[in-house]
């Protein structure tokens, strides 16, 4: 019996060593001293044996016992470090491997040169109004003072979705629904998209923005007008830029002028950026019709005003040099990443 006791420890000491994990560690435990365990099983015999034997053997298994448990329990713990070493080194991290690069958008040419126009106007205690760009017939054309037969309102400029219901060929209708909205004193800016039906060139887009203002209040006059817009154009393009107003026509504005300014390029000597002309057409502008005031329900007798309108687009391909329109549209990285 001494033999199988020792012959058990041998056995169970060299399995538990070998064990590769902790579920193998304790099959072997349920092998060697489990209720149907070989340990148990030798000592169930021994009712077999002398009194002078028994207690002898009781003291060896008991010893065995003790040997197989420590055994398997310092099995387990090398188990479990191996296991902590492992998991360690597969979630090791390089702190010294070069980060992962987030490419970074740019802003749009057009979103940058109509942000600076937006905080100038700002600047000067304008707001900043939005509306619809599927418009009503009347707010695009009637409100403006845009009779039924005008040239402005053929088919060939303007999309129709149906007699009533438009794309909006300018912003002038978001001012239209201020002065509905807002009693004076008014000032705001209308930047945004519009809509005319031509055709795609290096010069034209069916979709392009605008930007206009309205300011109405008591006693408001043409040297308001020109005082405002004059040093919005030396803010944009430099103290010393010259200015002049050109006398000109708009239904909706009566007297209506045109703001140039001097040619940057040649001073006024008249050069391939100016046309020989000298002079840059920048804006339109004008003395709010009175008709347009009194659609509006604003009294021509006690208010006046003035309003202007300009195109983004031509003013941030002069900034940039850029002389096709239709890289604006394209969205081109090679051509965004540039701004
Ligand atoms: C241009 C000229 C202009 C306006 C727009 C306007 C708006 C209201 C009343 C009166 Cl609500 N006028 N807008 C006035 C003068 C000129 O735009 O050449 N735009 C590109």
């Amino acid at each position: 019996m001494k033999e199988a006791l020792n012959a058990i420890r041998q056995q169970a000491e060299q399995l538990i060593h070998a064990a590769q994990d902790m579920k193998e560690v304790d099959a072997l435990r349920v092998r060697f001293l489990g209720k149907k365990g070989e340990l148990t099983a030798i000592l169930k015999q021994m009712g077999k044996l002398s009194a002078e034997e028994r207690p002898v053997i009781g003291q060896l298994a008991n010893e065995i016992r003790t040997n197989i448990e420590n055994a398997i329990a310092a099995r387990n713990e090398e188990l479990k470090a191996a296991q902590l070493t492992a998991q360690l080194e597969s979630e090791r991290l390089d702190v010294t491997m070069p980060g992962k690069r987030h490419p970074l958008g740019k802003k749009h040419p057009l979103t940058l040169v109509l942000d600076e126009i937006k905080e100038i106007f700002l600047g000067m205690g304008f707001d900043i109004a939005q509306g619809p760009e599927v418009e009503l017939d009347y707010y695009n054309f009637e409100a403006l003072n845009i009779p039924k037969n005008h040239p402005a309102r053929d088919t060939q400029d303007t999309f129709y979705i149906n007699d009533n219901v438009l794309l909006r060929t300018q912003t002038s209708p978001v001012q239209i629904r201020v002065m509905e909205k807002q009693r004076p004193p008014i000032r705001v800016i209308a930047p945004g998209r519009v809509y005319r039906s031509d055709a795609v060139d290096a010069t034209h887009s069916p979709l392009f923005h605008q930007i206009e203002g309205l300011v109405v209040d008591k006693g408001v006059t043409m040297a308001d007008l020109k005082g405002t817009l004059e040093i919005f154009v030396k803010r944009l393009y430099g103290e010393d830029t010259v200015v002049r107003f050109r006398p000109h026509h708009f239904p909706f504005t009566e007297p209506s002028a045109e703001l140039d300014i001097q040619c940057f390029a040649c001073h006024g000597e008249g050069c391939r950026l100016c046309k020989g002309e000298g002079w840059i057409e920048l804006l339109g502008c004008g003395m709010v019709h009175p008709k347009v005031l009194e659609i509006c329900n604003v009294d021509p007798e006690e208010y006046s005003g003035f309003a202007f309108g300009m195109g983004l687009e031509r003013i941030v391909m002069r900034r940039f040099g850029i002389d096709d329109l239709r890289l604006f549209f394209e969205n081109d990285l090679r051509f965004l990443d540039q701004f």
